[in-house]
């Protein structure tokens, strides 16, 4: 199995994801261990803008996102209409939201004209791995990128298993994004270094029987045939000495 895991924008420039680090480590204790691939999207976005505007938008202008955009939803702003298909979607009351928040846009205004045409790059991106699974960690701002991202390659490839986790996950919020996003096939709140291997291994069970053992992975919600939604519960804490150091490869 090959699986690509991704950390979307907003992620900081400076630092490699915790997360996709510890995830890496974790997945040699499969039954049979995957081959692990990272797709690091915000360093692909910040490299696409700076040579998309010919050096108008430069690293400063991502971090200045990334960092105090936050407060105000901007960075999942500048990819909400990629994922709702309506590119002015809440263009028109965008300045005045801001002004009554005092809030600098920054260059988000310039960078949502780019946001489409770059998700369709990084999509093809990731597919030109050939995954057999893609995984999206996603905190703070990176909701609205990483189900843009998770919805193109769906439409790409609808077979293609999407798995989502990390900080937005967390119980309710899990379980929600899988109840509102169909193209997500499987949500883990919590806690992963536990429930990434159970969910890999009994992917790689019985598919013929529809991998009975999905039941059992904690924290982990799963689609049925009929598009339903399934919750297991929440995951509990993942002993101390489970948790690796982080491979970056
Ligand atoms: C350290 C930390 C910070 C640091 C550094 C953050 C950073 N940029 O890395 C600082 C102090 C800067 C910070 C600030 C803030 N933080 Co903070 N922070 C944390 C904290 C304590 C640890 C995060 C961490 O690195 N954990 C270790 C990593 C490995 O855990 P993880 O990312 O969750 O990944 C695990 C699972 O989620 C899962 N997982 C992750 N990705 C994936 C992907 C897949 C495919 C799978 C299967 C599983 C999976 O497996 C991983 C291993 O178990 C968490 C609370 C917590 N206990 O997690 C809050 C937390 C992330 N912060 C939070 C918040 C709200 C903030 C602030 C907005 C706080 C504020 N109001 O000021 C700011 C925003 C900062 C910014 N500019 O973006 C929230 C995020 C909520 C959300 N929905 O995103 C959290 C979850 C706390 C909470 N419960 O409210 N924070």
């Amino acid at each position: 199995m090959k699986i690509v895991l991704v950390s979307m924008p907003w992620n900081l420039l400076e630092t490699p994801s915790l997360p996709l680090g510890l995830l890496r480590a974790r997945a040699g204790a499969c039954q049979q261990p995957p081959v692990m691939i990272d797709y690091y999207g915000n360093l692909r976005w910040a490299e696409y803008l700076l040579e998309r505007s010919s050096g108008a938008i430069t690293t400063e202008d991502y971090s200045e996102i990334a960092n105090w955009g936050v407060w105000h939803g901007i960075g999942d702003w500048v990819f909400a209409g990629v994922l709702t298909g309506r590119p002015d979607f809440h263009s028109a009351d965008y300045a005045q939201y801001l002004a009554r928040r005092r809030a600098d846009p920054g260059k988000s205004v310039a960078m949502r004209g780019y946001a489409a045409d770059f998700i369709a790059q990084a999509a093809e991106e990731v597919l030109a791995q050939q995954p057999d699974l893609v995984g999206f960690s996603s905190t703070f701002q990176q909701n609205v990128p990483s189900l843009a991202l998770a919805q193109h390659l769906k439409r790409l490839q609808p077979s293609l298993p999407i798995l989502f986790g990390g900080g937005n996950c967390e119980v309710p919020m899990g379980p929600a994004l899988h109840r509102n996003f169909i193209f997500l096939d499987f949500v883990v709140s919590g806690e992963a270094e536990v429930a990434f291997v159970a969910l890999l291994d009994a992917l790689s069970g019985d598919a013929l029987s529809g991998y009975p053992e999905i039941s059992s992975v904690p924290g982990l919600t799963w689609r049925t045939p009929d598009g339903g939604s399934v919750f297991n519960g929440p995951a509990g804490m993942v002993p101390a000495d489970l948790v690796p150091s982080p491979d970056y490869w």
